[in-house]
């Protein structure tokens, strides 16, 4: 009913682009069941994790050489409404681990793949915005321990970085990623699952994802990669939500 109710207030909403008040548009409190709602590629994969929690998990690299993986959530995100993506992250393994995870946004399609290395999974995935959480410190990176915001699957070409206090490798770590439609504007917020952690904002920025993108109505989900430095790259919980819609 809320949806038929939204669907009136608002005109012409695209079929599937708006939830019912409050429902998520993409919810994985963990992964099970997710086969069916996540296109994989690459190394990323389905598993159960071997820890305390025992739980279906999104594996993007599985600590090998030179591996790349992406999913995309099956329901593309519209871009042209605010949201807000939260995901919980254990990025583990070797020391020093590399390379890391990127959140995009992209239109490319379900099977868009990108480099190894510090390419992160996403580098040549022209039609994208990336947000990258790096754990190695490539020539054009700050350090080993940034986010940045990268247009058009070029990792060599920063558009925005930020630096966290919390260790982005080695511990699990909660993300948050706001879009304000309306004013372009994205904020990059991380905290640490240690108790009285604080949550940060770690990155803020201006861009217009659906300029860049070039496309109105995107796949989203995340790519990994490893190099000559190897990581288990663990996705454990995602979540997006319009909830300004
Ligand atoms: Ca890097």
């Amino acid at each position: 009913m809320a949806v038929l109710a939204f669907s009136i207030t608002t005109g012409a909403a695209p079929s599937g682009a708006y939830a019912a008040d409050d429902e998520p548009l993409i919810n994985f409190p963990t992964f099970a069941g997710a086969s069916k709602m996540l296109d994989r590629n690459g190394t990323a994969d389905l598993i159960t994790s071997s820890g305390r929690l025992h739980q279906r998990i999104l594996r993007m690299t599985a600590g090998g050489f030179r591996q790349a993986g992406s999913a995309w959530a099956r329901t593309k995100l519209d871009l042209g409404q605010s949201f807000e993506s939260r995901f919980k992250a254990y990025l583990h393994h070797a020391k020093p681990g590399a390379d890391g995870i990127a959140f995009l946004v992209q239109n490319d399609g379900p099977r868009a793949l990108g480099g190894w290395g510090g390419g992160l999974g996403y580098r040549g995935i022209t039609d994208s915005v990336a947000v990258e959480f790096d754990t190695f410190q490539n020539t054009n990176d700050p350090s080993s321990n940034h986010l940045a915001v990268v247009m058009h699957g070029n990792p060599d070409n920063h558009s925005a970085v930020g630096e966290p206090s919390i260790p982005l490798y080695g511990r699990p770590f909660w993300a948050r990623v706001v879009y304000d439609a309306p004013s372009n504007d994205l904020r990059i917020y991380v905290k640490s699952l240690r108790a009285g952690s604080d949550e940060e904002l770690a990155l803020e920025t201006t861009v217009d994802l659906a300029d860049e993108v070039g496309a109105r109505s995107a796949w989203v989900g995340f790519t990994a990669a490893t190099g000559s430095a190897l990581s288990k790259q663990d996705i454990y919980s995602w979540t997006v939500e319009a909830p300004g819609a």
